[in-house]
């Protein structure tokens, strides 16, 4: 009985919070508002050729592979500016096949505004955001018979999905295509990063994004195998720096720094910290320790296969 009522209650409680969208009813109505600021962007689908290793050179394993083995044509997330004016290059920090890094604040509603320019492969695409409270029309998920436009916007389209940061949507979230052609999006890098800041959370000086994932038979990290091909992270001693961990696709990973220990939130000191599909954390810490380090996935057949790669801190 004690228990039936706590999950009455528990149902009511997140119901009115926004988190079951699909409820009927004043609360569900009620749900995507929101009192903070308003964050809008614009990002597109586009078609591009992507090179796994660059430099053609595994630097640890001392093994050349060839552009024809590395290289190959995908589509993936790019921010523009207002109403698709102009494409906006990827930010340092954000290096890589991923989407851009979407900012915003618990409060704060999200306006994404998305276009199919996927003139490549002519598929349909979506997006699909973890973390955050929205409508079912703004799921982005194709389920035949029920799902709307935003869950399969064909070339040439363009959707805006509504989102809303909600109380518990503070940290870091993956999003990705959900369409009916997700299955080959993911793998080609058709994914990115929210990050949401908790009210009065300060934002770190350094924001890093590992996205771990595997492309073209080699273990990536945001889209690129081996040292000299994956990012260099850079901060400096007495900055906050912030990592955001995410992975899509079958493989669980264990992430790990060099030199370095972090907190997670049950306050537990670890310097590695799993990861499986579609999960995402934030890490910070106080920069102390100068020095040229690893970063890696500690599964060791992952890291020889390209998921590494070097932070360096200076004074
Ligand atoms: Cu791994």
């Amino acid at each position: 009985m004690l228990a039936l009522l706590t999950l009455a209650l528990s149902t009511a409680a997140i119901a009115a919070a926004g988190l079951i969208t699909h409820v009927v009813g004043a609360a569900a109505a009620d749900a995507p508002k929101a009192q903070g600021h308003l964050v809008e962007v614009w990002v597109a689908a586009v078609p591009v050729t992507w090179n796994v290793v660059p430099n053609g050179h595994d630097a640890i394993g001392h093994m050349e592979h060839a552009p024809s083995e590395t290289t190959f044509r995908t589509v993936v997330y790019r921010e523009f500016t207002r109403d698709f004016a102009k494409p906006i290059p990827n930010a340092a920090g954000n290096r890589g096949i991923q989407g851009p890094l979407i900012h915003a604040r618990v409060g704060d509603t999200i306006l994404v505004h998305f276009r199919n320019l996927d003139t490549t492969f002519n598929r349909p695409h979506s997006m699909h955001f973890h973390g955050v409270h929205y409508r079912f029309g703004s799921d982005g998920s194709y389920i035949p018979g029920f799902s709307g436009p935003g869950a399969n916007v064909k070339p040439g389209q363009t959707f805006t999905y509504r989102l809303v940061a909600g109380p518990e949507s503070a940290g870091v979230w993956p999003y990705h295509d959900h369409s009916p052609s997700m299955m080959d999006s993911i793998e080609g890098g058709l994914y990115g990063t929210l990050s949401i800041l908790a009210p009065g959370e300060k934002a770190p000086d350094r924001e890093f994004v590992v996205y771990l994932e595997s492309q073209q038979g080699f273990m990536t990290i945001n889209g690129r195998a081996f040292v000299g091909n994956t990012p260099v992270f850079r901060a400096r001693v007495g900055e906050t720096v912030q990592w955001d961990v995410l992975s899509l696709g079958d493989d669980f990973h264990t992430f790990h720094v060099h030199g370095h220990r972090w907190r997670t939130p049950d306050g537990a000191v670890r310097d590695t910290q799993v990861i499986g599909p579609a999960e995402s954390y934030k890490i910070r810490w106080r920069e102390d320790a100068p020095g040229t380090w690893l970063y890696h996935c500690h599964d060791e057949s992952h890291m020889m296969n390209g998921m590494i790669g070097i932070y360096r801190v200076t004074r």
